[in-house]
């Protein structure tokens, strides 16, 4: 992954890279622990730590130079200076988005060199999976739709919303998904048009949406994926807005693949909804790329300009949302190919009535 970024700073004139968001240190690395950085120039390649972790990161990164940043100054400025100083160094390249106001003034302050702010170098890389990632992604929306089979067994009349996402990040671990958690939306009844509800100790009610947005983390990779079922038998409503609801993820998927953008999957997606009382309910986010990260791009929406390429793995959440009566959404994430794409998630999109 480090051969990309060296070709990239070739091409831009950049003589070294300070890399601190831990997502992009660990696509560069694969360095799996935390609070950890990499400074990448032509000549060497640091990785930059304190003693918590040099010894992980001696086995997990053995082509790097491992730094215990204490001996090698007061602040993360002064110890890249001093590693900068050894070596022909006119600029340092930095995540724009990533390093903060303080960080950047101790920088700037101490290594006297050129800044040059870079905004989505590195995730722009980590849009397009590799063979791997692919299969790790795969995994991971496995553990994800294998738990909603055994979840959709404890829905019932009484039960808590958090005692259902408990057990579904239980579910999830014991399906082999990495222990570390990602908050889960579970929520129910009227609830359910929160798009970003979190669950709390509300009791599921007989006729109640319950709606599961929720994914695990496999080896580092994320997934994401979105279920609304049924707690009794669905009202004429339910019914009616589940139907339109399905049809508007799989006419977006029909469109996605490689060459698309992510307007004209949007376009797609409100073809069904569109001249309909709902329309004014829906929610124009829907969807977005998926690996280390939850949200990352590309993004679809009415002003994406992204284009899909093969190995974008993107969710596809269309939502209809009514204050005061609830909200359907269902979430699949596709892998983009030349020709289409493929759902990674298995659950059923069709009407479930527990
Ligand atoms: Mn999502």
């Amino acid at each position: 992954m480090v051969q990309k970024l060296l070709t990239y700073m070739e091409k831009h004139h950049l003589d070294a890279f300070y890399i601190s968001k831990p997502e992009n240190v660990r696509y560069i690395s694969q360095y799996t622990g935390e609070d950890s950085y990499l400074l990448i120039t032509k000549e060497k390649k640091f990785f930059i730590t304190d003693p918590r972790y040099t010894e992980q990161a001696s086995y997990e990164c053995p082509d790097y130079e491992i730094v215990n940043w204490r001996e090698f100054g007061r602040s993360m400025g002064e110890t890249i200076a001093n590693l900068l100083s050894t070596i022909d160094c006119k600029n340092l390249a930095f995540e724009a988005e990533v390093v903060t106001y303080n960080k950047y003034r101790d920088l700037e302050d101490k290594i006297k060199i050129e800044m040059v702010p870079q905004v989505d170098v590195i995730e722009t890389f980590r849009s397009v999976k590799s063979k791997d990632e692919i299969e790790k992604l795969r995994i991971s929306a496995d553990i994800a739709s294998r738990a909603f089979e055994k979840i959709i067994k404890d829905i019932r009349v009484g039960v808590t919303e958090k005692e259902l996402a408990s057990k579904l990040s239980h579910y999830m671990v014991m399906e082999g998904a990495d222990t570390k958690p990602y908050g889960g939306i579970l929520i129910s009844g009227a609830r359910t048009s929160l798009l970003h509800g979190i669950p709390s100790s509300k009791a599921v009610e007989y006729g109640d949406l319950v709606l599961m947005d929720y994914g695990c983390q496999y080896k580092g990779y994320l997934s994401d994926m979105t279920r609304t079922v049924v707690v009794g038998k669905a009202t004429p409503k339910q019914r009616e807005v589940y139907a339109l609801e399905k049809q508007m993820v799989e006419d977006c998927e029909s469109v996605m693949k490689a060459g698309a953008t992510g307007a004209e999957a949007y376009e797609a997606s409100t073809r069904a909804i569109k001249g309909t009382e709902y329309f004014d309910y829906h929610y124009t986010g829907i969807g977005h790329g998926i690996g280390m990260f939850v949200h990352e791009i590309p993004f679809m929406g009415p002003a994406s300009k992204a284009v899909f390429e093969p190995g974008n793995i993107i969710t596809v959440e269309p939502g209809i949302y009514i204050p005061g009566w609830g909200g359907i959404r269902i979430e699949d994430e596709v892998l983009i190919t030349e020709n289409g794409c493929e759902n990674l998630i298995s659950a059923t999109k069709e009407l479930i009535e527990l």
